[in-house]
């Protein structure tokens, strides 16, 4: 058994409730989704009434997913405890608690808020999944065949097939023994991160079409126009933001118009910046490598916004790195 108290501590959580609602965070990702199934489905096989909810669906990239179609997107009250998972504030999961801070909060993005009863928030751990991967049995719950899949997929994803600036040893292994409990890593890797419909890949190329290179800084948009002219039916970027991280740059930015005149802005860094502080100063968060914020108002004027300070968090860097060097 584990000497780490929180680990007790949630065994107590789950030893308590009957009735257990689990809910991630908006547009969710192979993490999100892999995270709300794979803990979900091993605390209803502890014979407990699980409830999993993302308030925006499962994208159609996870609908391989075993349990995928059990998820809804309301949570129905009541219920004995409630479960954050893979989400750094409560805005961020759509307010699937309502106003109420929720009974423990699993993740791992640095930025977390610590908003629960329980925070059990590891920034070294590449997914949230691994988290689980590593303690879900000092909780007392095994992980069979389709958790095993989850849970893979969410490491995956938010490794971009094992090869963030974060990878260590630790999550190799993780995936290692999530293969020998079953899942098939080729077949998860393949249908979670590379396979794009057709609609996505035009979908890529309005973003790709207005490209723009300043200086190492890379930036592009998606407006609502761009969906509806090429039939793509998601509300994310299809992944663009991750496919220009391989492209020559410091920095990537992807400014992705939302319904209710919103936007989506994502940025990617190179090993040395971090982007979670750019993300924060615009009321969003994530990880020194990779971040977001949701933010409101007109297109132009947020685009202008994030720009400007986007320059100015990469000229102050270079300036520290001068003086470093
Ligand atoms: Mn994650």
């Amino acid at each position: 058994m584990s000497a780490d108290p929180i680990d007790r501590q949630i065994a107590e959580l789950f030893a308590n409730a009957g009735r257990i609602l689990l809910v991630s965070h908006l547009r969710p990702d192979g993490d999100a989704v892999g995270a709300v199934l794979g803990l979900g489905l091993a605390l209803r096989d502890a014979g407990k009434h699980v409830q999993m909810v993302l308030v925006d669906g499962v994208p159609s990239s996870f609908h391989h997913l075993p349990g995928n179609k059990e998820i809804r997107r309301k949570a129905e009250a009541p219920w004995d405890l409630s479960i954050s998972l893979d989400a750094s504030d409560l805005p961020r999961t759509g307010w699937a608690f309502g106003t109420e801070p929720p009974g423990l909060n699993i993740d791992h993005h640095v930025t977390n808020l610590n908003f629960a009863e329980v925070n059990l928030v590891d920034p070294t751990a590449e997914a949230t999944c691994a988290i689980l991967a590593e303690r879900m049995p000092r909780w007392g719950l095994s992980i069979t065949k389709p958790i095993a899949e989850c849970l893979l997929t969410g490491i995956i994803i938010d490794t971009i097939g094992f090869r963030t600036s974060n990878m260590t040893p630790r999550a190799l292994r993780q995936a290692a023994e999530l293969m020998e409990r079953g899942a098939n890593l080729p077949e998860l890797y393949r249908l979670g991160l590379v396979s794009k419909s057709y609609e996505a890949a035009r979908y890529w190329g309005c973003g790709l079409g207005r490209l723009q290179n300043e200086d190492g800084l890379l930036w592009t948009v998606l407006r609502l126009s761009d969906r509806q002219a090429v039939g793509y039916n998601g509300n994310d970027d299809a992944d663009l933001v991750n496919m220009l991280s391989g492209v020559e740059s410091d920095l990537v930015v992807l400014l992705n118009e939302q319904k209710d005149s919103k936007v989506k802005v994502s940025w990617r860094a190179k090993p040395g910046l971090d982007v979670s502080k750019l993300a924060l100063q615009f009321g969003g968060g994530g990880h020194p490598a990779a971040a977001g914020a949701d933010i409101p108002g007109p297109f132009d004027e947020i685009q202008a916004r994030v720009l400007a300070e986007t320059r100015a968090f990469l000229a102050a860097s270079r300036t520290e790195k001068g003086k470093a060097g």
